[in-house]
């Protein structure tokens, strides 16, 4: 299938910002922040962000769909890794994939015992964005795109997941000055419509037009 690069999304108005669901786009944030709804093997940022598990090995759901298209290169190297605390993520090459890397990010179990034990489950996804982004800065990525991280198997409810996820990106790209220019664009890239709708209605409010 044709491979979409952000500017023939932006181009097609696919990807927002493009219309009223994010007014001001040429605000600073605006500018940077998007949503979009299609599978993120499909986006070419510089880095995607998969819905992992500890292990790294793969599984279901978009890490299912980001091994198959990236190929076996990705599990080999995933291998390597020996697994992945909750909370945390790592970075590989992207293979086959139209991206230059994949952060795994391993998201919690919603209101889980575990995640309850680690700090909560809101402590955990929030830290899966904010070390997604560590990475992606720390190898010189200028786009991410993020999957709705445990919104599928791991039972997150969509509207809490996405606003702990525009929160922690929010916090992150304000804790430095100097980020919001190197990390030119950052994607949340939902697949079903009560994530993007969630997403819809969140971000305005924290990313209000300047
Ligand atoms: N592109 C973008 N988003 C997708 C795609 C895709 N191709 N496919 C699904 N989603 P999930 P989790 C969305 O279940 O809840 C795996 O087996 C989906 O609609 O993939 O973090 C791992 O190996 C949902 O919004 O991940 C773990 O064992 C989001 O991706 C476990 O599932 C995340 O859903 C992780 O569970």
């Amino acid at each position: 299938s044709e491979i979409a690069t952000l500017a023939d999304l932006y181009a097609s108005q696919t990807l927002h910002p493009s219309n009223d669901t994010l007014p001001n786009a040429t605000s600073k944030y605006n500018a940077q922040i998007s949503l979009i709804r299609t599978d993120i093997t499909t986006l070419a940022t510089d880095a995607i962000v998969n819905a992992a598990n500890d292990s790294l090995l793969g599984g279901g759901g978009v890490d299912g769909a980001i091994h198959r298209a990236a190929g076996p290169n990705l599990l080999r190297d995933c291998r390597r890794l020996n697994g992945c605390d909750t909370g945390d993520a790592k970075i590989t090459d992207a293979y086959r994939l139209p991206c230059k890397k994949v952060i795994h990010a391993v998201g919690p179990i919603y209101d889980s015992a575990s995640a309850r034990r680690a700090g909560g489950h809101e402590k955990l996804l929030a830290s899966c964005y904010t070390r997604s982004l560590d990475l992606a800065e720390e190898s010189g990525c200028r786009s991410i795109a993020f999957s709705a991280l445990s919104t599928g198997v791991y039972g997150y409810p969509s509207g809490e997941a996405a606003e702990t996820a525009i929160k922690a990106v929010k916090g992150w790209l304000e804790e430095d000055e100097g980020r919001a220019g190197r990390m030119e664009r950052v994607v949340f890239c939902s697949f079903l419509e009560k994530d993007e709708r969630a997403y819809e209605r969140l971000i305005p409010r924290f990313f209000p037009p300047a």
